[in-house]
């Protein structure tokens, strides 16, 4: 039996079922399976990226389902992201059908600007100079916007959204919007729990996807000295208290907060454990009790673009 996931509903009426799959990291031989079971289990909200690198892997998943009459496009919410390389505005349009072309869909849901500071164009995805270090562009992330709402009205992204913009950065999107953000896709989990930025999004009608929920164990920079979430004994305590694992309870926490969430898993049985939160609650002492363990505990800080007059989180406190 699948089980069917809750939804919102963006501004535009659009709707987003609130638990996804990430597929970063996800490695090319093992995403294609991964995306089935998935779907096969009740996913119906895929999350990618261009810069990925695995969206043909995960589009040869998504037809096969189609093909099988297990799902209809209809069905699946898509979401893929503009990378820094392709900011010019004249570039939006061949990126993103790039990415319509990797994953054998026509339209994607939801396109997001992935970061809002672009990299010099033309070349690698992370091109450096002689020094090793990434080579900027100078393109404003508001002309870049503009191209989006060109795309958005010709049907090829039903939503256009941000990713890792900072509160300041949105509001100057706001104000040259003709169309609105639907969604800003921000790191969210209980060591950085985004509260001041989600309320700043809620009353603009900005819904909110949380990236790393389980607190990207796999992220390639990640030290064995790192704090690591899902071994938190706080955590554990408490799904012991519920009879549910960690990412369960971390997982639960955001959909009960109304923020999207999008835990990656590559094997079968995490795909499973981690869709299945839906016969318990957490009490408004537990959810109070998670909030607290924010220590701003940033796990994709960006690095390698300080400098950029656009880095979300070098110079704004949210
Ligand atoms: P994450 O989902 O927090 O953690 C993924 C890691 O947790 C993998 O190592 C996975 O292992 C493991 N895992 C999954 N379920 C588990 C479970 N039930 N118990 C124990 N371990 C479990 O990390 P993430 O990939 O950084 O974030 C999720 C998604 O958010 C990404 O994949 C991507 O789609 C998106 N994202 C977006 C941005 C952005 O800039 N917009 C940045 C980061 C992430 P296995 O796969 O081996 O099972
Ligand atoms: C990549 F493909 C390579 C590096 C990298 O670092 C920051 C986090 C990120 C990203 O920009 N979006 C992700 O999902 N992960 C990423 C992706």
């Amino acid at each position: 039996m699948t089980l069917s996931i809750p939804s919102i509903k963006f501004y535009n009426g659009q709707e987003i079922p609130v638990f996804g799959l990430g597929t970063w990291k996800s490695k090319a031989g093992e995403v294609t399976q991964a995306v089935k079971d998935a779907i096969d289990l009740g996913y119906r909200h895929i999350d990618c990226a261009y810069v990925y690198g695995n969206e043909k892997e995960v589009g040869d998943a998504i037809k096969t389902k189609i093909a099988e009459g297990v799902v209809k496009r209809e069905d699946l919410f898509i979401t893929s992201k503009l990378w820094n390389t392709f900011h010019k505005p004249e570039l939006v349009e061949t990126a993103l059908k790039e990415s319509l072309k990797n994953l054998s869909v026509e339209y994607v849901d939801l396109y997001l600007i992935h970061w809002p500071l672009g990299y010099k164009e033309g070349g690698a995805l992370f091109p450096t100079n002689e020094q090793g270090k990434i080579e900027f562009s100078d393109v404003d992330y508001v002309d870049t916007w503009k191209a989006l709402e060109a795309i958005s009205r010709k049907g090829l992204a039903k939503s256009i959204g941000l990713s890792n913009f900072n509160k300041r950065q949105i509001e100057r999107i706001l104000e040259i919007a003709t169309v609105k953000p639907a969604n800003l896709q921000i790191e969210c989990h209980p060591y950085l729990n985004q509260k001041k930025l989600i309320d700043f999004c809620k009353p603009k009608g900005i819904s909110v996807t949380g990236y790393s929920p389980l607190g990207s164990p796999d992220r390639p920079w990640a030290k064995p000295e790192d704090p690591q979430l899902l071994k938190d004994p706080k955590l554990i305590k408490l799904a012991e208290k519920h009879n549910k694992t960690p990412a369960q309870i971390i997982l639960r926490y955001q959909v009960q907060r109304g923020v999207i969430t999008i835990p990656k898993s590559v094997t079968k049985s995490r795909i499973a454990e981690n869709i299945d939160i839906w016969d318990f609650k957490l009490t408004d002492d537990d959810m109070k009790y998670i909030d607290s363990f924010d220590c701003n505990g940033r796990l994709c800080p960006m690095t390698a673009g300080l400098g950029h007059p656009h880095h979300p989180f070098e110079n704004d406190e949210f």
